[in-house]
């Protein structure tokens, strides 16, 4: 594992040498998306300069090189995620993709009515909006699991929310609003001996902490890459064998099939069943680059960063009368990401100020409305950390997050 240096990650990050507003580029908003390093950017130039063609189709030299770029991200992924076998590991476009392909294939074969589908409160909408639709088309119900006031999970709740009714679990392993990490293994455990499936949304902890899924035990799995050094357009949907082979195909045409006649057809093998058309190979070769980044630097390394950072920031942010944090205070359980607010300014205005400082920091209801209404918050301010995130960026942070009230004609 290399020594973990952040000067020399920084000038892997052509983005970060910017300015903004005159300013250096202070980026805060990594829960959203991550900067990706000359090595994932060569990566893809590389891709289609020597190797492009649409793989799985013709025989000729470049098709089978394009192939096999595709498997071995393949490969990549299920080692990154230690899954049993390739056939486990779908690309999608996003966590979403995955989290919709779950919905429409799995929830509509097997969700019947009265059943229970099981959330946690501060899911994403990606994992609410699909099995609202779910609970509708098949008269399930959709229910909830309520956090604390220290914005951790009771596993009483667990108990008592899933039911030998649910037939579905689906939750965050990391909150991408409170930061809180959940025990999903425990949750998934519990979920088991009820007889229900599980679903990890590891969009916001796949770049932060190693995942495990057949230690994790999980059915599901899905994350996205752009979250993690990654490009836009790739995302993963980690399956059990046995559960995906049952499972329908989600879309249908090109390279998912076995074999067409005008009115019927077979479908392909696992994983290019759940494969329609022409695959983002480009993304998948980004992936494998980033992967490769992400272990050479040491997911530990990761981790512990963005503790540091975190730990930091919550202390100056704790500092100042003004401001709320919605998440844990502490770092158990706890991941690189705080949302706050500043009382008496709307977080659209924090955001506003602080980036004419030179500083990126999301706000909003941070597509997770339930959790913002459970908070009674209609929108907060979030400030997320990654691999190149400094102290000296959380210092020039506080110093601008102290010049909104005055901005907006508060004394202090
Ligand atoms: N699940 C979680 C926990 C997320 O944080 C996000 C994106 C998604 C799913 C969806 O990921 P996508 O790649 O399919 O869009 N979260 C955020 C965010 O917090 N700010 O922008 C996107």
């Amino acid at each position: 594992m290399k020594k973990f240096d952040v000067k020399q990650i920084r000038k892997d990050f052509p983005t970060l040498s910017q300015k903004v507003n005159g300013k250096p580029l202070v980026y805060l908003d990594n829960a959203a998306t991550t900067h990706k390093p000359n090595f994932v950017l060569d990566a893809m130039i590389d891709y289609y300069e020597k190797h492009n063609a649409n793989p799985n189709r013709g025989a000729h030299y470049l098709g089978v090189s394009a192939t096999e770029l595709y498997e071995n991200a393949r490969e990549k992924v299920r080692e990154f995620i230690n899954a049993k076998s390739n056939k486990e590991i779908i690309f999608t476009r996003n966590a979403t993709e995955s989290l919709n392909l779950i919905a429409y294939s799995y929830g509509m074969k097997y969700v019947e009515e009265d059943d229970e589908i099981v959330v946690c409160i501060s899911e994403h909408h990606s994992n609410i909006v699909p099995w609202q639709k779910i609970a509708n088309l098949k008269k399930a119900k959709l229910k909830f699991i309520y956090l604390n006031e220290d914005y951790r999970l009771n596993m009483d709740e667990v108990y008592t929310k899933i039911t030998d009714k649910t037939k579905i679990v689906g939750i965050a392993q990391m909150s991408n609003v409170l930061g809180t990490v959940y025990p999903v293994k425990q949750i998934v455990e519990y979920a088991h001996s009820k007889g229900a499936i599980t679903i990890i949304d590891g969009a916001q902890s796949a770049p932060h902490i190693k995942i495990d899924v057949i230690d994790i035990n999980t059915d599901f799995l899905v994350f996205s890459g752009h979250k993690m050094l990654g490009p836009m357009g790739i995302g993963v949907l980690y399956g059990k064998e046995e559960l995906l082979e049952e499972m329908p195909p989600f879309l249908m045409g090109g390279d998912m099939i076995e074999y067409v006649e005008e009115q019927n057809t077979t479908f392909a093998e696992l994983p290019h069943r759940f494969e329609a058309g022409t695959p983002n190979v480009e993304g998948a070769v980004g992936l494998t680059a980033a992967i490769d980044y992400i272990e050479e630097i040491g997911l530990d390394n990761i981790n512990t960063h963005g503790h540091k950072l975190t730990s930091y920031a919550l202390e100056k942010l704790m500092a100042i009368p003004y401001v709320k944090i919605y998440g844990p205070k502490d770092l158990d359980n706890r991941g690189a990401v705080i949302s706050f607010s500043v009382e008496g300014c709307h977080p659209h205005d924090v955001s506003t100020i602080v980036d004419t400082y030179g500083v990126a920091l999301r706000a909003g209801h941070h597509c997770a409305q339930p959790l913002m209404k459970y908070l009674n918050a209609p929108a907060t301010s979030r400030i997320s950390f990654y691999i190149y995130n400094t102290k000296s960026e959380i210092d020039i942070f506080i110093d601008s997050l102290k010049n909104v009230r005055k901005w907006l004609g508060y004394g202090s």
